[in-house]
C-alpha cells in the first residue's frame, strides 16, 4: 500500500471517473475491451499504466498492453473474451501531475449483460491480450517511487547531520 500513501497528499490526480466495464456492471459475455476515463490526464507511460483482470475462477485473464486514449484522458486495453462470472480489475496510471495512482474494483460479466461501451477504444490500435501471472499489479518499482524513497532518506540523513553539528541540542529540542 506504499503507492496509495504516496499518491494520498494531492487530489488533482487522475481519479477515475468513468469506465466500461466499471464497477459494480454486468457486462455481456464475451466482451474484449475495457476503458477507463480519468478526471485529469495521463501520461503515456508504458511501464506505469497496468491494467490485470482476474476472473471467476481466480486465474488472471489475458490483458493488452494500455493505450492512452481520449487525448490522455483515458486507457483502453484488449482482454481475452470475458467468460460469465465475478471478475476483478486493478488498474494503475501514471497522472500527469507526477502521481501514480491505483485502485481495482470488480464487475460481472453474463450472458444478459450490457455489451460493454468500447466507443472510446474503437480507434485506438490496442495490444493484443497477453496471458499473465494471478494476483494484480505488483508493488511497483519505478522512478517515481524511488526517488520519492530516495529523497525520504536523504533528507534523514540531512537532519541527523544538522542535529548532530547543534552544540548543546538535546532531545527537546529535535523536531518531532
Ligand atoms: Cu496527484
Amino acid at each position: 500500500m506504499l503507492t496509495l500513501a504516496v499518491a494520498a497528499p494531492a487530489s488533482a490526480h487522475s481519479d477515475l471517473e468513468d469506465a466500461s466495464p466499471g464497477p459494480g456492471d454486468d457486462v455481456a459475455t464475451g466482451s474484449t475491451t475495457v476503458h477507463l476515463l480519468f478526471g485529469e490526464g495521463v501520461e503515456d507511460d508504458d511501464e506505469a499504466n497496468q491494467v490485470t483482470l482476474e476472473g471467476p475462477d481466480g486465474d488472471a485473464v489475458a490483458v493488452g498492453a494500455v493505450s492512452v486514449v481520449d487525448d490522455g484522458m483515458g486507457v483502453c486495453v484488449a482482454t481475452d473474451a470475458l467468460e460469465p462470472g465475478e471478475h476483478t480489475l486493478d488498474w494503475r496510471v501514471m497522472s500527469v501531475d507526477g502521481h501514480l495512482v491505483q485502485s481495482r474494483y470488480a464487475f460481472e460479466v453474463s450472458d444478459g449483460g450490457e455489451p460493454a461501451d468500447g466507443a472510446a477504444c474503437e480507434g485506438a490500435d490496442l495490444a493484443a491480450p497477453e496471458a499473465a501471472d494471478a494476483g494484480g499489479i505488483p508493488t511497483p518499482v519505478l522512478a517515481g517511487g524511488g526517488a520519492v524513497l530516495l529523497a525520504a532518506a536523504v533528507g534523514a540523513f540531512v537532519w541527523r547531520v544538522r542535529s548532530d553539528r547543534r552544540p548543546g541540542a538535546g532531545e527537546g529540542d529535535t523536531p518531532a
